[in-house]
């Protein structure tokens, strides 16, 4: 996908600027793997980077170029305030709503810096000069490749750009595995792979980070907090704070169990709930046609994309069952065979 006055936007970029890159909250390998791969680029164009992520990441992202000098803005407000009032640029990758990033989003609306979105999520918001929007593409990273390709930066990208850009699409496509795993981007996989990206391991840096108390926690979400609704081709995990203090359970540990729902044969619909203080979040996974991005949108208070999306709920975590369930039941002819729409 090209971007539309890129020529305008490379000469923008044609003196060094002050820039600001922006990731969603809880970023994900795609999103901090765009932006470090993307700040990277143009860095060494000679540009101010820096990339500031609205809360901490993952610890399995830790190995990534360039991570150690992101900014927090939970964390390290003052900094970052400074960083986006001087900011000449402020690039957000992998969110087109500034929703998703939390206190930081009124910064950047009100913000005079050119902004610059570049994103592959459902119903972005208008507020960039410049857009490398797609819902065709399966990552930002996908697009933050194209878009080197078209200002003819991708000799910028090395072997540590190249794993951070592989790394998002990694994980993007559910390892190759989503329907968002299109010729374009095995095309772009193999122009990273011929860049330096080391694809081996990348996905053992990403995928093999298991402590042993996330298995533990996997043991028992999958004994005692899976319920499958077989009727439904519907599965779905729920988690109480009291089992998160159990098993001690930290940021990150819960991410993807929601796929083992899935993962079961037949299962069309997945959803895991995890109660926090104030409200319930939920993740949401489908299979074919039926879009949990509606879905979430309309019920839950969240969206994402048609296949993987978010929400949230203020009821009480059996509440928010409940609803679910009803909608489950509502929802039974959409839901079913939905196998054979993919
Ligand atoms: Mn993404």
């Amino acid at each position: 996908m090209l971007m539309k006055d890129a020529a305008k936007l490379k000469q923008i970029l044609s003196t060094p600027r002050r820039v600001v890159v922006t990731v969603h909250t809880n970023p994900d390998a795609d999103a901090l793997g765009s932006a470090l791969g993307f700040a990277s680029i143009l860095k060494q164009q000679g540009h101010a980077v820096t990339v500031i992520s609205p809360n901490e990441y993952p610890d399995f992202l830790k190995w990534m170029k360039g991570q150690e000098e992101v900014i927090v803005f939970e964390q390290q407000q003052e900094i970052a305030r400074e960083l986006l009032a001087r900011a000449e640029v402020i690039c957000c990758l992998d969110f087109s709503d500034l929703e998703r990033i939390g206190h930081m989003g009124d910064i950047v609306r009100q913000s005079s810096a050119v902004k610059v979105m570049i994103d592959h999520h459902l119903e972005p918001e208008a507020f960039a000069d410049f857009e490398q929007w797609s819902i065709e593409a399966g990552a930002t990273a996908e697009l933050i490749f194209d878009l080197a390709e078209e200002m003819d930066w991708v000799h910028y990208i090395g072997a540590a750009e190249a794993d951070c850009l592989y790394a998002g699409i990694m994980t993007d496509t559910g390892g190759f595995r989503h329907p968002n795993t299109t010729q374009h981007i095995h095309e772009v996989v193999a122009r990273l792979i011929g860049r330096g990206a080391n694809t081996a391991r990348v996905a053992k840096l990403v995928y093999d980070t298991n402590t042993e108390s996330r298995l533990r926690l996997m043991g028992f979400v999958l004994s005692q907090r899976l319920v499958v609704m077989k009727e439904y081709d519907v599965a779905y995990i729920y988690l109480t704070l009291d089992d998160q203090k159990k098993f001690n359970v930290q940021k990150g540990d819960t991410e993807g169990l929601v796929n083992y729902a899935l993962s079961i044969a037949n299962i069309t619909l997945a959803a895991m709930f995890t109660e926090s203080k104030d409200m319930v979040k939920i993740s949401f996974r489908s299979v074919g046609a039926f879009s949990v991005n509606e879905f979430a949108r309309k019920y839950f208070n969240g969206g994402g994309h048609a296949n993987a999306a978010g929400g949230k709920s203020e009821l009480s975590l059996q509440d928010t069952i409940e609803q679910f369930k009803s909608l489950v039941i509502k929802y039974k002819q959409e839901l079913e065979h939905e196998i054979n729409t993919i």
